[in-house]
């Protein structure tokens, strides 16, 4: 995607580098800088956003760098009971709702989905909990369902849901990075269930907790303040920088 759409993305509102490097200093892991590790990460994160201001993309490999074994860890098959259900379907009934600041909210099957722009990437998955993995990603880009439902210049930040519990929210820089996909492929073949079928979002260049699996919902919003304890994500409540880059 071009510098241009991108803005035309954004109708009016500001660029991408003024939601990237302007729009990171009220990030909401920023707005509480209580020990010199918040602020460290606070730096760190300002460093990256001015290094990253041209969207560079993570680094790609060959097919055969593909990791023989991919971890998987946390939730790898959520008990939840529609989640079961679905399952049972092939997901041919999951919907992943878009709603919040955009022009023309809408629900998206995995069909729908796949009919959309593609985007194939091999990336490396770097986890907080010391492992890493290349894997082999297909899905759409954030950037483009974005777009189909327009958002609103309002629209600040990406909050997403999990069927787990889990959600986390992403600012305009990270969501409308080309790399950033809803993935339901995953080297070469469907998303496997512990890598969170139906669909799992790719965020690249952050830590492997910021790539959800198992989505529900997609919102845009102004401000994260009012979700959960106002940090941002569930990981950030449990400790976690809200900004994992790398
Ligand atoms: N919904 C949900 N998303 C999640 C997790 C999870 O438990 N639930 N774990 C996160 C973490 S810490 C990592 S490293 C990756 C792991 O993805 P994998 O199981 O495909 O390796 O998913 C991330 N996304
Ligand atoms: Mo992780």
């Amino acid at each position: 995607m071009t510098e241009v759409s991108r803005r035309r993305l954004l109708t009016g509102s500001a660029s991408v580098v003024g939601a990237g490097v302007l729009g990171g200093c009220d990030a909401p892991a920023l707005s509480r800088l209580a020990t010199p590790y918040d602020w460290s990460n606070g730096l760190t994160f300002a460093v990256q956003r001015w290094l990253l201001r041209r969207q560079p993309l993570a680094r790609e490999f060959g097919p055969d760098a593909i990791s023989a074994i991919f971890p998987t860890i946390n939730t790898t098959d959520p008990d939840d009971p529609g989640y079961r259900t679905s399952k049972l379907v092939g997901f041919t009934d999951w919907k992943l709702p878009v709603t919040g600041l955009v022009e023309r909210p809408a629900a998206f099957s995995l069909a729908d989905l796949k009919a959309m722009p593609a985007r194939t990437q091999i990336t490396l998955h770097s986890c907080e909990q010391g492992w890493s993995a290349i894997a082999g990603w297909t899905g759409v880009p954030l950037a483009h369902l974005l777009a189909h439902v327009g958002l609103k210049p309002e629209a600040r930040f990406i909050v997403i849901r999990s069927v787990d519990g889990w959600w986390d929210s992403y600012d305009l820089f990270d969501a409308l990075h080309p790399q950033t996909i809803l993935a339901y492929g995953m080297n070469g073949g469907d998303l496997p269930i512990a890598h969170g079928a139906p669909l799992r979002l790719r965020v690249e260049r952050q830590l492997g907790y910021k790539s959800l699996k198992y989505l529900t919902r997609i919102e845009a919003v102004e401000r994260v303040d009012g979700f959960g304890k106002g940090r941002g994500s569930m990981v950030a409540e449990l400790g976690f920088p809200w900004y994992a880059g790398i």
